[in-house]
């Protein structure tokens, strides 16, 4: 059985010393070690950021794609071979900027794939421009006033558009995170886990000392019930977005490959060729 360390590769991270990047990338190598996968059983598949880069720092089938879209990738990729456990990850302005078109959909679509969103409220590859995470009055570059727009709460987001699990984690906590994430990709269905991941080159404002100082964690509540949505949706409401832990999870729905008729258990690997090899030929000499 793999070990997290045959998660990793030998290209170095280069995010910034202190980046919380570095530890959602050791959780997810835990976390894949722990729920007994290999590396070839994984693929990692991310959008474009500093974040992004994760898929190149992970021993597994990776994707580095294109901005906004690790989703539709990450759900063909799914669709393509259901026996390969998906992750796709990137930033919050990846995922709740660009790319929220494709994270609400895929929500409701409910696909067997665990997203992993690494939020650090601000733009930092392009560095530091505010995200639609930033707070209100947040002075960047590009808001140098102060942003006057409201702050998006994807957790909520997620709640309306029929999520199937919800959670969210602080990449300070390696052990709650690494849990949180072997609890997603053992969901039958698709996992959204928001993770504050300080940039501690542009975001001077949320720090690790504030995120310390302003999360609330579900560990304080032990009668909290993550099968109740309404429930669920007060808590994301009173503590402002600011709740950590597994906060939703509904297992009675359906993952989407699970409704489709005749879809194939098999993944596309051990599937019988549909074309002669003569036929595959020609179609790949077309794109020559
Ligand atoms: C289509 C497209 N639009 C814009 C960009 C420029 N761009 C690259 S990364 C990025 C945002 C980075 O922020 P985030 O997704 O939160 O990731 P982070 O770097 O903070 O990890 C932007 C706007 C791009 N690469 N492609
Ligand atoms: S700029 Fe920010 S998000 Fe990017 S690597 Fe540095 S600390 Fe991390």
């Amino acid at each position: 059985m793999a070990t997290f360390k045959e998660f990793r590769n030998n290209v170095k991270p280069n995010w910034c010393p202190g980046c919380g990047d570095f530890s959602i990338q050791a959780a997810i190598q835990r976390a894949a070690a722990n729920v007994g996968l290999e590396p070839e059983q994984l693929a990692v598949i991310s959008g474009i950021g500093c974040s992004g880069r994760i898929s190149g720092y992970i021993n597994a089938y990776g994707l580095h794609g294109i901005h906004g879209r690790a989703l539709p990738i990450a759900q063909g990729v799914k669709l393509a071979n259901r026996e390969l456990t998906v992750i796709a990850s990137g930033g919050d302005g990846d995922g709740f900027a660009i790319g929220m078109g494709h994270t609400v959909h895929a929500i409701r679509r409910n696909l067997n794939i665990t997203y992993i969103v690494m939020d650090n409220q601000i733009y930092g590859l392009t560095k530091g421009q505010t995200s639609p995470r930033s707070a209100e009055g947040f002075k960047t570059k590009s808001t140098p006033e102060g942003s006057i727009e409201s702050t998006l709460s994807p957790l909520e987001i997620a709640m309306s558009a029929g999520a199937t699990f919800v959670a969210q984690s602080f990449s300070s906590d390696l052990k709650g995170l690494t849990s949180l994430i072997e609890q997603g990709i053992k969901h039958e269905g698709f996992s959204l886990i928001n993770v504050f991941s300080p940039c501690v080159t542009f975001n001077k404002i949320n720090t690790y000392d504030w995120f310390k100082e302003n999360i609330v964690s579900l560990d304080g509540f032990p009668d909290y019930d993550p099968s109740n949505r309404m429930a669920a949706m007060n808590k994301i409401m009173e503590t402002n977005g600011l709740l950590t832990g597994l906060i939703y999870q509904n297992t009675t729905r359906k993952s989407y490959e699970d409704m489709i008729t005749g879809f194939k258990s098999e993944g596309l690997a051990n599937q019988e060729l549909a074309i002669t090899e003569e036929q595959f030929n020609q179609l790949v000499s077309e794109f020559k």
